[in-house]
């Protein structure tokens, strides 16, 4: 099980790569790295596993975060309006096109490998198209599929792409969004 310690931090050099391709068909290693980051982020959504193993709630976690230099990630969150599940494995994704429209997260992002006291605010493409290998992590399936994403969830999807590039978050902060569009986005229902 993946805790705390095992996320590196900003600083660490892996953080900086461009990660390496994943070879398919899926290793037995690589599936159970990916299983294990989902678990993350799946215990990191459940109060009870937060306050046990003090984790760092997150919706998405890059293989690089745990100092494997793979181009893979998952993210688990609902979209903006808590209607749809985006919850992905994903390895080898490329963007194909995105959308001239921007937009940015009014709270800010924030990423377990920065301090959990930097948050910014950070323009992303509105709508993206990516073509990922999706793995089914019951069957072990891999499916070559292309993912059209908008909003909260493209948004989550881009900051985890660029983990894969050696980018974080913090290299994208800008002060001012004049030109994009806030999207209507609140972490709770109350
Ligand atoms: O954004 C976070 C969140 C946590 C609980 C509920 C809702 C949101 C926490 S930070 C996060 O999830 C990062 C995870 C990282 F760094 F490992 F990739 C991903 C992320 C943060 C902000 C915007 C998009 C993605
Ligand atoms: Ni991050």
């Amino acid at each position: 099980m993946l805790l705390n310690k095992d996320i590196i931090m900003d600083g660490h050099p892996t953080l900086r790569l461009r990660a390496k391709p994943v070879d398919l068909p899926l290793s037995d290693e690589v599936f159970n790295t990916l299983k294990d980051m989902m678990e993350y982020i799946e215990n990191s959504q459940d109060d009870e596993m937060v306050e046990k193993y003090g984790l760092r709630s997150s919706v998405g976690l890059a293989a690089p975060q745990i100092n494997k230099s793979l181009k893979m990630f998952c993210m688990k969150t609902l979209d903006e309006n808590f209607k749809v599940l985006h919850k992905y494995a994903v390895v080898n994704p490329k963007i194909i096109s995105y959308s001239e429209a921007t937009t940015y997260l009014p709270s800010g992002e924030g990423c377990l490998s920065v301090d959990e006291d930097t948050t910014g605010l950070v323009k992303r493409h509105k709508k993206i198209k990516a073509r990922v290998n999706l793995v089914n992590l019951e069957t072990k399936e891999v499916k070559e599929t292309i993912l059209k994403l908008s909003g909260y969830p493209a948004i989550v999807f881009q900051h985890e792409y660029d983990h894969l590039m050696g980018v974080l978050f913090i290299d994208k902060i800008s002060d001012e969004l004049p030109e994009s569009e806030a999207i209507e986005f609140h972490y709770e229902e109350d």
